[in-house]
């Protein structure tokens, strides 16, 4: 799939839906679900009226209602918090279908939708039970029977509550990217001084985040074009053969950059002081400029090792040698140039 272009970069710098997956509640087990429903139950006093039958009954229906709203709170705030995948930007969608069975996920979700309502229902039901009798130990039975069905519906939902909990941990480590913003990807194999060039990009200290399927982590910046606030990304530390030697889910991680990447810069070390040949190297951009179809500017890095005479861009992260230049290459970009 190809990136959608942006048509105004300006505007679209300012809009800013970063999605925090690192935020999303922790999810109970059915067991801490109902525990917390009758512990709340025990906190209801019995309210004086002069009818003694009355008095209880009301007694009973507020401990129901107790129970039924800390289903609804509950299960309600994951379902309100919880992301429906088809909205998020395609490339958070992307990271998760390798990650986390979606189908299994929206299951999950609409099976607390299920029991909030069940418990709804069942709710009514009981009241109105309660209020067609006037013995006292009708209103125990018919409470008795009512924590069991709820007890039963919040039991029956504790393999989706620990599915999403699972999907939980895993959504909390993908990186915090704002996919909105105009994104400069940089690609290359590792020790070519990635890393290096975000920092001198940046203008600040770039974040530290973690990939999914990758032990290495990625690095984010952010730098000023004119009035255009620009991210720059690093790629996972897995680009370390070709793209079809890599497993199908480490090759999806790679190519979920593809809706993010405005432009990518291709880091190159023609000194092979990063360990790989620059034969290797070349047939890297190769794949990459097969598989993404944005704008690839291509440079040399560590110029103050080695400088070949060609077309591209040299320089020296390490010493800030013609960072100047490749800035104003990215400048081209945003402007549309
Ligand atoms: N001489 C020289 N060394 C550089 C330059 N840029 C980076 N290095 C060195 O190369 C090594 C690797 O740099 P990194 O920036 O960590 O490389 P990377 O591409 O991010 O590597 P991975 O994160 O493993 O993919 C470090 O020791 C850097 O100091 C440069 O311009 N000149
Ligand atoms: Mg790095």
């Amino acid at each position: 799939m190809k990136k959608r272009r942006r048509m105004n970069p300006i505007k679209m710098s300012h809009t800013s839906r970063k999605t925090d997956f690192s935020r999303l509640p922790n999810i109970l087990e059915s067991e801490s679900i109902i525990d917390i429903a009758f512990k709340r139950t025990k906190k209801i006093n019995l309210a004086r009226h002069p009818d003694k039958i009355a008095m209880y009954r009301n007694w009973d229906i507020n401990k129901l209602k107790e129970m039924e709203r800390t289903v609804n709170e509950i299960c309600g705030d994951y379902v309100k918090k919880y992301p429906v995948i088809e909205k998020l930007d395609p490339f958070y969608q992307d990271l998760i279908r390798i990650i986390v069975d979606v189908n299994k996920y929206k299951i999950a979700l609409s099976s607390l939708n299920w029991c909030k309502n069940q418990i709804m229902a069942l709710t009514t039901k009981t009241v109105r039970k309660l209020e067609s009798t006037r013995d006292l130990d009708d209103f125990k039975s018919i409470m008795n029977s009512y924590f069991g069905r709820f007890s039963s519906y919040v039991n029956g939902v504790d393999e989706h509550l620990k599915y999403l909990e699972l999907t939980r941990k895993k959504l909390k480590d993908i990186p915090n990217i704002d996919a909105e913003m105009f994104t400069v990807v940089i690609v290359g194999y590792p020790n070519v001084g990635k890393s290096e060039l975000i920092k001198k990009i940046s203008s600040a200290k770039p974040e530290v985040a973690p990939y999914p399927f990758t032990t290495k982590e990625i690095l984010i910046g952010h730098a000023n074009i004119g009035k255009v606030k620009i991210q720059i990304v690093d790629t996972p530390g897995i680009l370390d053969r070709p793209l079809e030697e890599m497993n199908n889910m480490e090759k999806q991680a790679i190519l979920s950059m593809k809706h993010l990447a405005d432009i990518i810069i291709f880091v190159i070390d023609p000194s092979e002081t990063c360990g790989y040949s620059l034969e290797r190297q070349e047939k890297l951009l190769e794949n990459i400029r097969k598989e993404f179809d944005v704008r690839i500017i291509e440079v040399e890095n560590k110029s103050d090792l080695l400088i070949r005479n060609n077309g591209r861009i040299k320089i020296s992260a390490l010493r800030g040698d013609n960072i100047n230049l490749l800035m104003e290459e990215i400048k081209g970009v945003v402007k549309g140039e």
